[in-house]
């Protein structure tokens, strides 16, 4: 596997970042999840704009512009000869000294990694997964804006372990008023009637760039859609419930904290988006291969 760091490429076990980056030293860059389909990037443009918000947000240049780190995305999937899989891009602050000062780090770096994906197991997206709302609240907007797709990735983190603890995959994440928030590394959606609700962005959501497909995908079905603040009372009493996110696509969920929800099965509008979905990834996408 080839590896993109700063212009070059380098094989997987030299390709390597220095102990003084400060995005190992304190967690301070920001990073994306992109998928490739049949050789197509899916949303390239969309989770590029969205890395370029998240570095704005935390003070951080990226080296390169907008389109260069297109380009550089799809010339590591040519690399690569990748036509299905996992693009993980970073940005770090770069090298620096020890001691928190950004300004120490003379050059950000980018890296691009084009690799396999892990997905959630066949049987959950058939029946359903389980998950479970877990004590670790998500960040304060105040303290570190949930909408920076960030490099200090622990609050999720947290989450993820107490989900692994009670023997399920992905955590609802409620914010300090209480209201659902999302999932470790997913949003989340409820259908209740014909209507299509998620929580907002407010609520310490990521503005995930499936959240933003599915959205469109439900107004072109005529399904009404909503970002009210919801609680797990919401949830509990949903007639579905799923998660959306780069690397799950959409996932159904059938069962929060031990309670049932809708039939116990995957619903209609569940399957009927997975599959306007599905159908999208085949057909859009920056082409990789010209
Ligand atoms: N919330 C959080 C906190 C995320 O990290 C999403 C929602 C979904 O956003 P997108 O834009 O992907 O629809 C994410 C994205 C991984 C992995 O390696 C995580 C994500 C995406 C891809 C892979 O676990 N999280």
């Amino acid at each position: 596997m080839k590896i993109f760091i700063d212009g070059q490429y380098y094989d997987e076990n030299t390709a390597k970042v220095s102990v003084f980056d400060h995005g190992l030293l304190y967690g301070d860059g920001v990073f994306e999840g992109i998928r490739a389909y049949h050789g197509r990037v899916f949303r390239l443009k969309e989770h590029i704009d969205r890395l370029f918000f998240s570095a704005k947000a935390i003070l951080l240049s990226p080296p390169m512009t907008n389109e260069a780190i297109c380009e550089a995305v799809l010339a590591t999937c040519r690399e690569n000869n990748l036509r299905d899989g996992y693009i993980r891009l970073v940005v770090t602050r770069g090298v620096g000294t020890l001691g928190l000062n950004p300004n120490r780090c003379s050059k950000p770096s980018v890296i691009v990694i084009a690799d396999k994906i892990q997905l959630y197991p066949q049987e959950m997206y058939e029946h359903g997964m389980a998950i479970v709302t877990v004590p670790t609240v998500r960040n304060l907007h105040s303290a570190l804006n949930p909408a920076i797709k960030s490099l200090n990735y622990l609050n999720n983190i947290l989450a993820k372990i107490e989900a692994n603890n009670a023997g399920v995959e992905e955590a609802i994440m409620l914010n300090s008023e209480g209201f659902v928030a999302e999932c470790t590394g997913d949003n989340i959606f409820i259908v209740r009637g014909n209507e299509l609700l998620t929580p907002p962005l407010a609520a310490g959501a990521l503005y995930g760039i499936t959240r933003g497909v599915v959205l469109d995908l439900a107004r072109d079905l005529g399904l009404r859609v909503g970002e009210p603040n919801l609680t797990r009372y919401d949830v509990f009493n949903a007639d579905e419930c799923f998660l959306t996110g780069t690397g799950a696509e959409l996932i159904p969920v059938t069962k929060v904290d031990g309670r049932v929800i809708g039939t116990g099965e995957p619903g209609p509008q569940t399957r009927k988006l997975t599959e306007l979905y599905h159908a999208l990834t085949k057909t859009s996408g920056a082409p990789i291969f010209g």
